[in-house]
């Protein structure tokens, strides 16, 4: 609504009190003074009908039952005036409150509009860090001055190393009391340029509450950080191998990392256009935040779906997720990412290592161990994870035991696509973590 219609609707309100109350009151019956000129707030009313009040003024003074009618009549003008007042001022009020309320919302998006370009500074960081907190908004990703990274990580002191793995360290950040981030430093040759460069083009486009949030990059000589969401409660591999060997790790938290990893392939294969191949799937690169949710990390290698089985790209991967197909074919699609599913899920289930090995120099996989005996239903609960074995439903480690079969076949047509997976955890996982399953009265723990 435009301001002239308002002032039009103002205009015709104000005359529609005006002639109520005249029609009420005959001017020639009213003693002096006329009641609405000597009221304030409507100075205007006297104006567009300046003949009223020299008549009113000049009005004959009745009597007796006569006069009674008219202080009624003057009594019914008077609510029917001060009502519609209240209304007009009612109206514009809210109009006012209302164009405010837009006029500031517009304001702050400008200002979110304009945060990236601003770069560099501590500012945009902290603030990105904030709104990604609420999850609002799709980020993109802010260059952070190298000074900044240093005094935020004790100069990447040995006591805010977080963990370490094939690229380099990640070590803790503390940019504020309330503001934590996690800065993997990346040294190295051409190769790690690369991924640096495939990691930061990948998350700057993804916003999904299954992927970690890169929230900016520092390049300095040949040194290379990425800054992440801070996860506090580290990987999905130093839960179930660390010191508590899993044992914080239910089987119901369980069902929720599989489902929650479910819900980030699927965002990469069937909803990112065009679709995303993880191709590092490891429980190492699930990371798991204080509300112990999961999120996939570690997008150096994911490539785009349109270029699978370009024989160019280097086959990497880890020992131990890595598909067979991909291994001995370089054969690339997202049955590879479904396969390295399966394995973790076995380590879920079992709460062994992706490759252990058994004798000096000989290594067996999680896949080959498991397989005789996850077909056997009287074989199955044996290899459970001891520090959860019993402790769930017979039918639902039945049914992830099935899922975990098929995401491991051999020959990638067999395996399941990540949806169907992701649909089968929905009722395994329990409605306050994110699933379908109401647990009976009273609840067990989850
Ligand atoms: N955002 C993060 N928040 C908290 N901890 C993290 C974060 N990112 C990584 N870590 C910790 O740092 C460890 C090392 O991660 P990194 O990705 O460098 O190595 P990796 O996954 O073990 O091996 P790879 O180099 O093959 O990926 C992780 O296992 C995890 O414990
Ligand atoms: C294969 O990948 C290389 C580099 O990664 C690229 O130059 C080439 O065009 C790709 N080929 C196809 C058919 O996509
Ligand atoms: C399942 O395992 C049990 C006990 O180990 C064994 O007796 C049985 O023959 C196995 N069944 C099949 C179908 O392999
Ligand atoms: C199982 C586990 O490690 N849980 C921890 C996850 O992180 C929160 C917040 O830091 C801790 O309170 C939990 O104990
Ligand atoms: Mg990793």
């Amino acid at each position: 609504m435009n301001l002239l219609t308002l002032f039009k609707l103002i205009c015709s309100l104000s005359f529609l009190v005006w002639s109520c109350s005249s029609a009420a009151i005959d001017p020639t019956h009213l003693s002096p003074p006329w009641p609405l000129t000597t009221d304030p707030v409507l100075p205007t009313q006297t104006q567009p009908f300046p003949h009223a009040k020299p008549q009113s003024s000049g009005g004959v003074y009745a009597s007796g039952k006569h006069n009674e009618d008219v202080s009624n009549k003057i009594l019914i003008a008077l609510i029917v005036s001060s009502t519609l007042l209240a209304a007009i001022v009612l109206f514009l009020s809210c109009f006012w409150i209302c164009k405010r309320r837009n006029f500031d919302k517009s304001n702050t998006d400008d200002e979110e509009n304009l945060e990236p370009a601003k770069g560099i500074s501590l500012g945009p960081i902290l603030g990105k860090v904030g709104s990604l907190r609420t999850g609002s908004r799709k980020g993109s990703v802010t260059v952070i001055e190298y000074k900044l990274l240093v005094a935020a990580t004790n100069n990447f002191g040995e006591d805010n190393v977080l963990g370490g793995g094939g690229g380099g360290r990640v070590y803790k950040a503390r940019f504020s009391d309330q503001n934590l981030a996690a800065v993997k430093k990346l040294q190295g040759g051409p190769e790690a340029a690369r991924e640096f460069e495939n990691e930061v083009s990948c998350l700057s486009k993804i916003n999904h509450q299954n992927v970690i949030s890169l929230l900016g990059y520092c390049i300095h000589g040949d040194t290379r950080f990425l800054v992440y969401e801070m996860m506090h409660n580290g990987s999905l591999e130093s839960q179930l191998q660390g010191p508590s060997r899993g044992s914080t790790l239910t089987w119901h938290l369980r069902m929720r990392v599989a489902l929650d990893v479910a819900r980030g392939l699927e965002y990469l294969h069937e909803r990112c256009n065009p679709p995303v191949i993880h191709r590092d799937i490891k429980s190492s690169n699930i990371l798991i935040d204080s509300n112990f949710n999961a999120k996939l990390s570690d997008f150096g290698l994911a490539v785009a779906n349109g270029i699978q089985n370009n024989k160019s790209i280097k086959l990497s991967g880890t020992l131990g997720y890595v598909a067979p197909e991909y291994l001995v074919d370089g054969k690339l699609t997202d049955k590879s990412d479904v396969y390295a599913f399966g394995v973790v899920l076995l380590e879920l289930l079992t709460g062994r290592k992706a490759v252990e090995s058994v004798a000096p120099s000989q290594c067996q996989s999680i896949v080959s161990w498991a397989m005789p005996q996850l077909a056997n239903r009287s074989k199955l609960p044996g290899i459970v994870d001891p520090v959860i074995r019993n402790m769930m439903d017979l039918k639902h480690l039945y049914q992830v035991a099935a899922v975990a079969v098929l995401c491991v076949q051999p020959e990638p047509s067999y395996r399941p696509l990540i949806t169907d997976v992701l649909h089968s955890f929905i009722p395994l996982v329990p409605v306050e973590l994110g699933g379908s399953l109401r647990l009976p009265d009273p609840p067990q723990s989850i």
